[in-house]
């Protein structure tokens, strides 16, 4: 077999594992991102999230971490799903979807979170997966190795979905794929095998700048972000020991974990598609959540009901943080 029907042979092991697309790109560096990377880190962007000033050789360059590498397998999962069955209607949204701008996640008297959040969380649900496809290339190619990645370590993961055609950064930072828009988590695969390169994706951003308008606390210019504006840095990261600040408070416009508005008006989320990934459907018990049952929780009850979900990150302090934030 040649290199290109290995290549093909293993992105359809990928689809059938349940993945959404797959991309390839070399193990080479990726010095314009990091540079970037560091410079955003330099100027204090990252806000208190520490761990992003180590490794900066490992995200520049693959290598550092797996000396034999050659290729990376770029993967993107869909997680989008419909919150309500009404939304479920129609599989493109004709009709019963709000329109581009309006959030779905904006439904009466519900608590705003972020529709990754609604299921399972993905750093339980990717890596089985990854693990799999890794068995299936080892039957496939003797030989080989790999390491793989899903949120789990010092890469560039959007810059090495962008290099292997997977999609591009959009103007909000997160990754769009043509297919599916940008409900996508991305996962990786550094392999020893030498793989068929993608071409790059093209930005397909063109004008529009809906996101950069619609963030309420003015996190984003065009690609970039400052993650010490953004609502899912100081609802998600920002530890529960910390305030947030009082003038960022009063624009957190009731998301009390994450934040999808600069998705929710993204034009290429009309192209979403229900997830075929049945653990990341919504969880009546953390869709169903009040403010007053935070407010009272205990740490018992918390443990329980957020088990295996993402939300688990914030912390219930943190939580009841958040939504005190929502008053001011
Ligand atoms: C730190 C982090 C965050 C931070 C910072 C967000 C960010 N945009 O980087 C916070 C806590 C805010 C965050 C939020 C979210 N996150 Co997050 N996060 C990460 C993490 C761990 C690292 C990302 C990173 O390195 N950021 C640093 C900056 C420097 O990287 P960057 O976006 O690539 O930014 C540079 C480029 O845009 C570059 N650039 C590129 N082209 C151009 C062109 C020009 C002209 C210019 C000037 C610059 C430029 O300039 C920037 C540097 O200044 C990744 C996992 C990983 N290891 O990659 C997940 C990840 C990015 N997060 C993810 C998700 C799902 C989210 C949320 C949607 C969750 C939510 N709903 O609350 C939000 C989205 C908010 C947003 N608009 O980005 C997914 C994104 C999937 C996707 N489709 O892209 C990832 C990939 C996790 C995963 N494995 O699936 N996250």
């Amino acid at each position: 077999m040649d290199r290109r029907e290995i290549t093909q042979i293993i992105k359809q092991k990928a689809l059938e594992l349940g993945f959404t697309k797959a991309g390839v790109t070399s193990a080479e560096p990726f010095d314009e991102a990091a540079d970037r990377f560091n410079a955003w880190v330099a100027g204090g962007a990252h806000g208190l999230m520490k761990w992003m000033e180590r490794d900066p050789e490992k995200r520049r360059d693959v290598r550092n971490i797996m000396p034999e590498a050659k290729s990376i397998l770029s993967l993107a999962l869909n997680y989008y799903h419909p919150r309500t069955a009404e939304d479920c209607l129609s599989p493109r949204g004709a009709g019963v979807r709000p329109a581009v701008g309006q959030p779905s996640s904006a439904v009466d008297g519900a608590l705003k979170i972020s529709r990754y959040a609604w299921g399972t969380d993905y750093h339980q649900v990717i890596p089985p997966k990854l693990q799999l496809l890794l068995e299936e290339i080892r039957k496939l190619v003797p030989g080989a190795a790999g390491r793989y990645y899903c949120d789990t370590g010092p890469l560039l993961e959007k810059a090495i979905a962008e290099r292997a055609g997977v999609g591009w950064r959009g103007k909000h930072t997160n990754l769009i794929t043509r297919e599916v828009g940008s409900w996508v988590f991305l996962a990786e695969l550094i392999l020893n095998v030498e793989l068929e390169p993608d071409p790059p994706a093209d930005d397909l951003c063109g004008t529009c700048t809906r996101c950069i308008e619609a963030c309420p606390t003015d996190a984003l210019t065009a690609y970039q972000i400052d993650a010490t504006r953004c609502i899912a840095y100081l609802t998600i990261e920002l530890k529960p020991e910390h305030e947030i600040p009082e003038a960022l408070a009063g624009k957190l416009s009731g998301w009390v974990y994450g934040c999808d508005i600069c998705q929710e008006v993204c034009p290429w989320n009309r192209f979403e598609e229900p997830t075929n990934v049945q653990e990341f459907a919504p969880r009546e018990e953390i869709l169903s959540l009040t403010p007053e049952e935070i407010e009272t929780m205990a740490q018992e009850e918390y443990v329980k009901r957020f088990y295996k979900s993402p939300m688990k990150r914030a912390k219930l302090a943190g939580l009841k943080r958040n939504l005190r934030s929502l008053d001011t």
